[in-house]
């Protein structure tokens, strides 16, 4: 999927990561969660306050995740098979259930609940008829793992936002494109063991 031009340009702009894990992962996250807010339903244990540790911490866990898979480009269903299955774990959790739940103890989450709805329908992004009510808040129609695809194209773009803000002009087309493929990639792996 990945040529090898694209493998390069990949390979070289990471150099640029490299020490900044923490912060490009934890910036990356805050993103998310600012934009995207939705997304803060699958952290419900998470203090999700501007620079906290919490969200430092598994920011750097993700980058240098993704470190690891820039080294196995090749591979990359079996560098990430652990983790695949740890979000097929971790990322079952349905975000209208917590949100059912919410005010019986697990509503504390500034912005989760009232979210507007509902998301676009994407390209690519397939709506289950008769699935309704599995979606994120206000989604009807969308399976729990369209959501979960979807979150991985959420977290994708706000780290490639970051990657634009750090790299600057080394942020080519090009290499937005590379990396686009990429973070596609290994989001496919990722939602792989989802059912
Ligand atoms: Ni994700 C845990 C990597 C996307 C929700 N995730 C991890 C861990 C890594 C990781 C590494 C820690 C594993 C461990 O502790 O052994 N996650 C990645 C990568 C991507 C990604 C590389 C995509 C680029 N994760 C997402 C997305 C969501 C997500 C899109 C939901 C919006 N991840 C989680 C949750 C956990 C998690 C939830 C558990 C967090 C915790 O510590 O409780």
């Amino acid at each position: 999927m990945l040529n090898h031009d694209e493998k390069q340009l990949i390979k070289h702009a990471w150099e640029k990561v490299l020490g900044h894990q923490e912060d490009f992962g934890a910036e990356a996250l805050e993103r998310m969660f600012a934009v995207y807010p939705q997304t803060k339903t699958y952290f419900p244990h998470f203090d999700l306050h501007h620079d906290s540790e919490q969200i430092r911490h598994h920011g750097k866990k993700v980058v240098t995740a993704l470190g690891d898979a820039v080294r196995h480009m090749d591979n990359l269903s079996e560098a990430l098979s652990e983790l695949s299955n740890l979000h097929a774990y971790n990322l079952r959790v349905d975000p209208v259930n917590f949100k059912a739940s919410a005010g019986q103890g697990r509503g504390e989450f500034p912005g989760v609940r009232d979210q507007p709805p509902p998301f676009p329908s994407l390209p690519g992004v397939r709506a289950v008829p008769g699935a309704a009510g599995s979606g994120l808040p206000g989604a009807e129609g969308w399976s729990a793992a369209d959501t979960v695809r979807f979150a991985l194209q959420l977290l994708s773009h706000c780290f490639q936002v970051v990657l634009a803000v750090h790299l600057a002009d080394e942020y080519t087309p090009q290499v937005h494109v590379a990396y686009d493929k990429f973070l596609a990639a290994v989001s496919a792996v990722l939602a792989e063991k989802y059912r």
